[in-house]
């Protein structure tokens, strides 16, 4: 079934990524922003605060090359009664090619909580299949805001965790490093010169380690 999936993921260049993070971090502007190319602040639409209370999927387009962007925005409140990461955790975690973990660059404990995380990714693949755990990419979101953490603390954290490939300072309020970030992500599976990398297979050899 899983190889099915993967083979409908691999010919219609479909990549599921799965967005974490604390709660009012900016996971939900991030899929608004990427899916509208509008930073929050030229967006007609309020800036008010609506919680995420499940789950919330969006598809986007991944550039010029054809590629689709499965988002799947999890709330991030995780005492919840129930959570996407525990009650449908097959559909939440299954076929996922990579995590985008989000922490606010003006609250120190979402940063604190991207261990919690991870560890949260780490268990369902530790009981599922090791072997296919994807990677992460953290992101620093709010930038506009003054930095509540010291950068030393952030790369303490990027240094320790392994799986983390890569890290990126954004605003979703300005649209700053947005740009990048989309860039980036479109390349890594749908790189130009008509090379793709292979959808999250288990094998990590294919994948780069910056
Ligand atoms: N200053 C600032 N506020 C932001 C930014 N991104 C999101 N927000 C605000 O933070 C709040 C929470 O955003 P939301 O996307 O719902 O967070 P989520 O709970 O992680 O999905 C909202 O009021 C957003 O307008 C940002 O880059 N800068
Ligand atoms: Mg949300």
């Amino acid at each position: 079934m899983s190889s099915l999936i993967n083979y409908i993921k691999q010919k219609r260049k479909i990549r599921k990524i799965l967005i974490a993070g604390s709660g009012a971090t900016g996971k939900t502007s991030l899929v608004k922003v990427l899916k509208t190319g509008t930073s929050l602040s030229n967006m007609e639409a309020n800036l008010e605060y609506h919680r995420t209370l499940y789950l919330q999927l969006e598809k986007i387009f991944a550039g010029k090359n054809g590629g689709i962007f499965q988002l799947y925005d999890v709330a991030g409140q995780l005492d919840l009664p129930i959570h996407a990461f525990r009650d449908t955790a097959k559909l939440t975690f299954g076929n996922v090619d990579i995590v985008i973990l989000v922490f606010a660059n003006d609250n120190i404990q979402s940063l604190l909580d991207i261990e919690r995380w991870l560890s949260l990714v780490d268990e369902y693949y530790k009981t599922e299949n090791a072997t296919k755990k994807p990677p992460f990419v953290l992101i620093n979101n709010k930038t506009d805001l003054e930095a509540a953490a010291d950068n030393s603390l952030i790369s303490s954290i990027v240094d320790q965790q392994n799986d983390i490939i890569k890290y990126f300072e954004l605003s979703c309020l300005t649209g700053k490093g947005v740009y990048e970030f989309k860039t980036w992500i479109a390349e890594y599976f749908f790189g130009d010169h008509g090379k793709e990398v292979n959808i999250n297979d288990g094998s990590k050899a294919s994948r780069e380690s910056t």
